[in-house]
């Protein structure tokens, strides 16, 4: 169902017939809401989140696309997440929003491409697929990221566990230094940025305190970004405190790419999202 959201902006409301439901903006195909059968929201979105270009929304699942951060031409993180999507197919549970680049894309990214994004609610999970085609005579670069804002009781009653024990990441906060992770479990004491490159397919965020696990399945995405930015950064677009609220899980193409798509060639990835 299509309804109109703050700034005139519309979104669809998709219902599960167990008890499921989400809502995701035409503008980024952006996730913002993701709430199980017992109707609790499971998502992060900022008070002060902006819902209109030249922001992408602050919360949720914003689509990293085509590019993953800074690295590369683009706008950090890429120009999806700031681009109105259509509706090309939907049903009560599940839209399909397609994305097919206008002149203005091609002054930074000169290339033909159909993008679909479908987002699929189950009783407790929520399913999200990118399929890009590449319907240019040209390779086209792609990093990519489904940028998700877990809600929590607070920071200090988290950890991810990321699936092997040891790992080493790319950390952010010092220039993408290789460190290597003390166990299995990321906990939170300062700002954290890190791209866990070659992540298992399956992480997990738990909740200490409310109990509740979140499992991260991902498909065809060799990365996984985790992210907290600590309370010493201001966002124009986060109120005070209110990333003691959240952590990121990202399945990504981050440090492994960019890879070209080839002429003719179509590119999908999947999350899985489930709640226990
Ligand atoms: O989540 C990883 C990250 O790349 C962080 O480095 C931080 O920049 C975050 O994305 C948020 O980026 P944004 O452009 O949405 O403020």
């Amino acid at each position: 169902k299509l309804v109109d959201g703050p700034e005139g902006q519309q979104k669809v409301v998709l219902k599960s017939s167990s008890g499921g439901s989400a809502e995701v903006f035409l503008h980024g195909a952006h996730v913002t809401s993701w709430k199980s059968n017992k109707g609790e929201e499971l998502f992060f979105l900022s008070k002060k989140a902006i819902y209109a270009p030249p922001k992408a929304i602050r919360g949720g699942i914003p689509l990293c696309f085509p590019q993953f951060g800074p690295l590369g031409k683009l706008q950090q993180h890429g120009f999806a997440r700031n681009s109105e999507f259509e509706v090309s197919r939907g049903s009560e549970d599940s839209v399909t929003m397609s994305l097919r680049p206008t002149t203005d894309l091609h002054r930074t990214y000169p290339h033909e491409f159909h993008l679909l994004v479908t987002v699929k609610v189950g009783s407790d999970s929520l399913t999200q697929t990118l399929e890009v085609k590449n319907e240019s005579s040209e390779a086209m670069p792609l990093g990519t990221a489904f940028h998700t804002y877990f809600l929590v009781s607070d920071v200090d009653n988290v950890y991810v566990d990321v699936g092997s024990d040891g790992p080493t990441y790319l950390d952010n906060t010092k220039g993408r230094a290789e460190t290597q992770l003390s166990g299995s479990k990321v906990k939170f004491q300062q700002e954290f940025d890190a791209i866990f490159q070659g992540a298992p397919d399956s992480l997990k965020l738990v909740d200490e305190k409310t109990g509740r696990t979140i499992t991260v399945k991902k498909e065809g995405l060799p990365d996984a970004v985790v992210w907290n930015p600590w309370g010493d950064k201001q966002f124009a677009d986060m109120a005070e405190g209110e990333y003691r609220t959240f952590v990121c899980v990202e399945p990504a193409l981050a440090a492994s790419g960019p890879i070209q798509v080839q002429p003719g060639e179509t590119w999908s990835c999947t999350q899985v999202l489930s709640v226990s």
